[in-house]
């Protein structure tokens, strides 16, 4: 028996997967034997606690699995110490606050606003709840030229005079190489536990396109559906680093992920990201690594010429962050990203370090590489993509977000943002320019295969 409601969703996300160009960076195609694995008899076991530590019987061909998956973690990362349990990236992140913190300690990490993530001490997560966050910014001025955009001096203020237990590094807006080192002195001059999230860059980690944190923190931890390319799950990994200040802290981060969060793991998901970890090893990979670094630079080349300003001067890795105001207003981030949908270009609206609208109408957009280059593209492609952009951003210079919203429900009628963006996608809709672009993008995606 077919459910067909269900069939026909999953070959509708297919054809717009086909007939589109992913740019979003933290999304990447996963190779057909990593979602073949996802799909295996795996599915079907329960598996808590951890390998020849198990409370089911059954689970001999679970435990020679979780073993490869860690070695294979451990060697690709040059750690002594990995955890693939986790669920995704989030819960590898609280889990790594269970085993370094107690509710209520201080911790450090980027401001969601300024790029980094939630789970770095944002109010509304757990993280924020449950443990107090100082968080640190970007800098604000210069941030259009290529240079460090991290106020060291600032964020060393902050760590001597609040003492934090944890300090986060790491980034999911961030176009510019990491300086793992300088983070390292200020968490070593606090005596704190220095964690990098790795989740957007760990392909290019392993792939050697970025630098490793490995030698400076104490904690890695990484999605493995960026661009690792595996399904989505999570790790986390202790350095030596991180064994030297505390021999118990593996031990400590198995215990939070379980029995401190989570029940039994997915074994087909470990399945799946021991089959990542083993296509991240290949000499291919490292190709792959390069080619994003390069496609992100031609494209930014690209939208710089066009005339846009983006954060950074560029991208140094598989990201690109461009602040929209000064073409299309404060809080634009929306135009763009509605209508670079309607051609077949996914990406999302972002908040810029010198923002001058709200996270809910941000003035910028983020894009990456990592999706597009395992299809295959390469430079010509980036110079293409990056021409719509600048084609389809030329067709909304007339629209601009009302300036705030009208103060009653009766008085917005008609004139509030919610009204004027939904008047912008009708017209959007009927344009016919953009539905010529569509056919470009789909002809262009058509060309390059998804696996
Ligand atoms: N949602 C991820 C991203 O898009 O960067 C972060 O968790």
């Amino acid at each position: 028996m077919k459910d067909i409601k269900i069939y026909n969703l999953v070959r509708k996300e297919e054809k717009r997967q086909k007939e589109g160009i992913e740019l979003i960076p933290s999304e990447n195609y996963a190779s057909s034997e990593v979602r073949k694995v996802l799909s295996s008899y795996f599915v079907n076991k329960y598996s808590e606690g951890y390998p020849k530590k198990r409370y089911y019987g059954g689970n001999e061909n679970v435990d020679e699995l979780e073993i490869l998956c860690q070695e294979r973690a451990k060697k690709l990362f040059g750690v002594p110490f990995a955890n693939v349990q986790p669920y995704s990236g989030s819960p590898a992140n609280l889990a790594v606050y269970l085993a370094t913190c107690k509710p209520g300690d201080v911790v450090m990490g980027q401001a969601l606003i300024a790029g980094g993530h939630l789970t770095h001490g944002h109010s509304v997560s757990a993280t924020g709840i449950f443990y107090k966050p100082f968080q640190y910014s970007l800098k604000k001025d210069n941030v259009y030229k290529n240079n460090d955009l991290f106020d060291y001096a600032e964020i060393r203020r902050l760590a001597k005079e609040h003492k934090p237990k944890l300090i986060w590094v790491g980034a999911t807006a961030y176009p510019l190489k990491f300086n793992y080192k300088k983070f390292a002195e200020i968490a070593d001059e606090v005596g704190a536990y220095l964690a990098a999230d790795i989740a957007h860059v760990a392909g290019l980690i392993a792939g050697g396109a970025h630098p490793s944190p490995v030698p400076y923190v104490h904690i890695v931890t990484t999605t493995t559906h960026k661009t690792l390319r595996g399904p989505r799950g999570a790790m986390i990994m202790v350095t030596n680093k991180g064994l030297k200040k505390d021999p118990e802290l593996g031990d400590k981060v198995n215990k939070a992920v379980f029995p401190g969060l989570q029940g039994g793991p997915h074994d087909n998901t470990t399945a799946g990201i021991s089959v990542a970890l083993f296509e991240a090893s290949q000499p291919s990979f490292k190709k792959y690594a390069a080619q994003i670094v390069k496609n992100s630079v031609v494209l930014s080349k690209t939208l710089t010429d066009g005339g846009l300003k983006l954060v950074g001067g560029g991208s140094e890795n598989h990201l690109l962050l461009v602040n929209l105001a000064s073409v299309l207003g404060d809080g634009s981030g929306v135009f763009a990203q509605k209508a670079l949908d309607l051609v077949g270009l996914t990406l999302n609206k972002n908040t810029v370090p010198d923002e001058m609208s709200s996270p809910f109408y941000p003035s910028g957009v983020r894009l990456g590489t990592p999706a597009s280059t395992s299809r295959g593209m390469k430079e010509k492609e980036m110079k293409f993509i990056g021409g719509v952009i600048l084609e389809v951003i030329d067709l909304l210079k007339a629209y601009r977000l009302p300036e705030k919203e009208p103060a009653s429900a009766k008085a917005s009628a008609g004139k509030g943002r919610k009204d004027y963006i939904a008047k912008f996608e009708k017209e959007m809709m009927a344009n016919k320019k953009l539905k010529e672009i569509r056919l470009r993008v789909k002809k262009l995606a058509l060309r390059f295969p998804i696996p």
